[in-house]
């Protein structure tokens, strides 16, 4: 694919190179080497990122905090006291077996627009402040977008300490496990953010087949999570004959499969998706009781997801009166987002000046941009997916589109902070 850059000078090849060894660097913190990018919030893997994000963010002469839920801030030194800050950043925890890309471009875009401000010695009137948030993914405690609705309060601190994952062990366990200290305050005053701006990777086909190396992003699609439990009877496979069953697994599977047309129904765009599934006990002589699964729907419009979620219940409930217990808890609830358009304007404006080709587009993929626009302005920007791909070990960027990314964020940064 010939690929459009800005003119490269030293400057670009050098930020480049930095960019590529940043992201090699981070995608080794993994629990799965070999097998894409494993990085569940608050584990070891969290703890040996966070501490390179850090090194980092004081390389770049940022005083570096960590807030209650362990997102971390690197913020250029204060010039107008209590001045709202400008905040980049993205999420550096990541899928099971996912990409190095998702999150940590957007983390290490935002520290190389920190260090281009260290480098030419600016004192912004308005603070730079850069931000690594936790659990955007939700793979360790369910729902996602965890660092960001803490900081815009839409996530209680009792809904926060309740949470749990798989073994039962909650975020304030595990947070003390690495040395987080979850008593530190989580909710950030809105009057503290004068805009939010976020790069992440495409995560799909768009920029790549139409050859255009920047995608400033004009809508969020909303997302439902659901976290489906179907109840049955336990018992033994040799000895209970087929018509006195109260399988969990086999009324779950007829579940699943009638999903997609709840979708296909809907259509525009409407998507569906079961991507974690638990059977207990879990035994291959044993008729499951109990099936736990996740319900993942999109769309760009609230009505859709409103009405998917009212057919999954009926389905679901339908199930009751065949001795079987069934309930849907909604983990994560976000509506569709606009984001703002003089943001998006000024974005646009900064690739006019710097010769890089962009596109509007809207993203299929949720981002803490959507959690930030409900108390700030948001400005987020794509670059191109190779092949499309995300959520998988093929994840791939090119860093001189991370590099386009630094420089019309620099751009739009040193005019927002009002240099
Ligand atoms: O699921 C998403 O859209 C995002 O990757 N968390
Ligand atoms: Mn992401
Ligand atoms: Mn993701
Ligand atoms: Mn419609």
């Amino acid at each position: 694919m010939r690929a459009i850059f800005v003119r490269k000078e030293e400057f670009q090849v050098r930020l480049v190179e930095r960019i590529e060894k940043q992201i090699n660097d981070l995608s080794r913190f993994t629990a799965t080497p070999g097998k894409g990018t494993t990085r569940l919030t608050y584990s070891k893997e969290d703890l040996l990122t966070r501490n390179y994000i850090k090194d980092k963010m004081m390389e770049y002469e940022l005083t570096v905090r960590e807030d209650g839920l362990g997102n971390i801030f690197g913020k250029l030194a204060d010039t107008v006291k209590d001045a709202p800050s400008v905040l980049i950043g993205s999420h550096f925890d990541s899928v099971p077996n996912g990409g190095a890309y998702d999150g940590p471009a957007g983390v290490i875009v935002a520290l190389e627009v920190a260090a281009l401000f260290a480098e030419n010695r600016l004192r912004p009137i308005y603070p730079l402040e850069i931000v690594a948030l936790i659990e955007e993914e939700g793979s360790r405690f369910g729902g996602g977008l965890m660092g960001s609705r803490g900081m815009a309060g839409s996530l209680s601190e009792e809904d926060f300490k309740s949470l749990k994952d798989e073994d039962g062990i909650t975020t304030i366990e595990a947070m003390s496990k690495i040395g987080l200290d979850s008593s530190l305050p989580k909710k950030r005053a809105a009057r503290t953010i004068k805009t939010f701006l976020e790069l992440h990777i495409e995560q799909g086909p768009i920029l790549e087949e139409k050859n255009i190396p920047i995608g400033v992003v004009e809508a969020i699609v909303g997302i439902t999570q659901l976290e489906v439990t179907v109840e049955g009877k336990a018992g033994h496979a040799g000895t209970t004959p087929m018509d006195r069953r109260t399988d969990a697994l086999v009324t779950t599977a007829n579940i699943i499969s009638r999903l997609p047309d709840l979708a296909i129904e809907e259509g525009e765009g409407t998507v569906i998706t079961t991507g974690r599934l638990h059977v207990f006990p879990n035994g291959a002589n044993v008729i499951p009781d109990k099936v736990v699964f996740s319900v993942d729907i999109r769309s760009g419009k609230e009505e859709h997801i409103s009405r998917v979620i009212k057919k999954v219940h009926e389905l679901i409930d339908s199930y009751q009166d065949q001795g079987f217990q069934t309930k849907a808890e909604q983990l994560l609830y976000m509506p569709p987002k606009i984001l703002n358009e003089e943001i998006g304007a000024l974005l646009k404006e900064k690739c006019a000046d710097l010769g890089i080709p962009y596109c509007s587009i809207n993203s299929g993929a949720g981002h803490d941009a959507m959690v930030f626009s409900d108390v700030t302005d948001v400005g987020m920007l794509f670059v191109p997916s190779k092949a499309g791909l995300s959520h998988c070990p093929e994840e791939y960027s090119d860093a001189r589109h991370l590099a386009n990314g630094v420089q019309i964020f620099y751009e739009v940064a040193k005019r927002l902070t009002e240099v």
